[in-house]
């Protein structure tokens, strides 16, 4: 037996309107013990709400949703509450009094999920249709909350329990007359699936570009300029600009909206050698960081000539900006050099300068940049790290199994093990440790 649960929903602090749920058994009392009685189901009804002793507290909207036609499955109630702290802080005393428990972060969604509302890919929805910042963020968890990414894995799963039927048939039937060429049907099948689990597989980055944000670092040598870039895409002071080389030692991110997309964007150390630990301890940050970023706004300082350009150049990747800046200033050797470099590798190159507005005009390739890296990625079919591994193991036991078809029953356990694996994603096979994992990061009232 379930106990009955119950927490603002709401962000606390003073607003319009605060919403108070109760899910379980005992909504139906609570609500006959504070608004004198049930209203009709999902009709929103104004009740006066009343402590134990019979004293007013609010006139609220209350709603009541009986199992199992409810956002959990079970009985739920919502009390639209005035959003002042006094008022909500009594209304909860009432309802506790009355025999509820506070919720836990996520536990709706949990009972949701545990009830078969919801699968285990629509709860994340939920979780990340709360947290997401972007428009983009928002279209993608919406579209994974209406099922889309739940009907894709139930295609591949049940394309395998056929691609399964022609294995059994095999291994049952073995000394019986039917035609030999029965395993081998299944390799079509599974062959397809294989494909759709590639491009799947090439298009889960930009799932997960799309839901944690596009992750751009700033790299360059000491004083190039890559903190000046840093708070002018951001639109404020954030990092310290001084004229003395190695002014930044820690990576600094800052979090913004660009076309729709979520951009986090990094400043870090220059890069250079030096046996000064704190500035070294640095420079390993900004090579780790900037190693594994979406994106490398390079910077070179175009009036230099002491070649101290060189040391991001490893880093640097096909398709990263590489910007010379300092235009104001007459040009000195490293900006052609850098120049020929960055062509080399396959970045493309601009020539700004930070202190003179009309030179800084990067926000139009960087802006392109994004379209052309995540465009389309909005409805993949993984947006977390946690499908993505879950697709690559069923890959791998596809392709054994396509391999091994001579062998059926080793086929056979592959493939089911294929499909245990994309099952999880749902939820339809799962363990308590991922069910608390994924619910942890839930706040509380959802
Ligand atoms: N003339 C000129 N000076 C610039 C330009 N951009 C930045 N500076 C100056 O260059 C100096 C270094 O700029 P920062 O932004 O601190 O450089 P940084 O790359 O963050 O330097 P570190 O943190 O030390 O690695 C400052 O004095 C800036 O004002 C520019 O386009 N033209
Ligand atoms: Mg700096």
């Amino acid at each position: 037996m379930t106990d009955t649960i119950f927490a603002l929903a709401t962000a606390p602090g003073r607003s319009a309107v605060a919403v108070l749920r109760l899910s379980g058994p005992g909504a139906r009392s609570v609500l006959e013990a504070i608004a004198t009685a049930v209203p009709r189901p999902r009709r929103a009804t104004v009740r006066t709400l009343r402590a134990a002793d019979g004293g007013a507290l609010d006139q609220a909207l209350v709603l009541w949703f009986p199992a199992p036609h409810s956002y959990t499955g079970e009985d739920c109630a919502e009390l639209h509450v005035h959003g002042g702290a006094g008022v909500i802080d009594a209304v909860t005393a009432a309802v506790l009094e009355a025999g509820p428990r506070l919720a836990r972060p996520g536990e709706f969604t949990r009972r949701a999920f545990e009830n078969g509302k919801l699968g285990l890919d629509q709860a994340e929805a939920v979780a990340d249709l709360i947290e997401a910042e972007s428009q983009a963020q928002a279209r993608q968890a919406v579209h994974q909350l209406r099922g889309a990414l739940g009907l894709r894995y139930e295609g591949w799963r049940s394309a395998l329990v056929d691609a399964l039927a022609f294995l059994e048939a095999a291994v049952d039937f073995a000394d019986e007359d039917l035609p030999t060429d029965v395993a081998p049907r299944a390799g079509g099948p599974l062959r397809h699936i294989l494909a759709d689990l590639d491009v799947a597989l090439a298009d889960a980055a930009r799932g997960r570009q799309v839901r944690d944000g596009y992750r751009v670092a700033i790299i360059g040598a000491p004083n190039s300029g890559k903190s000046s870039l840093f708070n002018a895409l951001v639109g404020r002071d954030a990092a310290i600009v001084t004229p003395i080389a190695g002014a930044t030692r820690d990576v600094i991110e800052a979090s913004l909206t660009m076309n729709d997309y979520q951009v986090v964007v990094a400043d870090m150390a220059g890069l250079r050698d030096t046996v000064e630990p704190v500035e070294a301890e640095g420079v390993r940050r900004a090579r780790a960081w900037a190693s594994s970023a979406d994106l490398r706004l390079w910077i070179v300082d175009r009036s230099a000539r002491d070649g101290a350009w060189r040391q991001a150049a490893p880093l640097a990747e096909p398709g990263d900006l590489c910007l010379l800046n300092k235009a104001d200033l007459p040009a000195g050797a490293d900006g052609e050099a850098a120049a020929r470099a960055a062509g080399a590798l396959g970045a493309q190159v601009l020539t700004i300068s930070l202190i003179s507005p009309g030179f800084m005009s990067i926000a139009e390739p960087l802006a392109s940049r994004l379209a052309r890296d995540l465009a389309g990625s909005e409805f993949p079919a993984a947006t977390r790290v946690r499908h993505e591994r879950l697709l690559r193991d069923a890959r791998g036991h596809i392709s054994r199994a396509l391999k091994g078809l001579q062998e059926p029953e080793l086929a056979a356990e592959d493939t089911r093990l294929a499909i245990r694996a994309l099952s999880r994603v749902t939820g339809a096979v799962g363990t308590e440790d991922i069910l608390d994992r994924v619910f942890a990061s839930f706040c509380i009232g959802k």
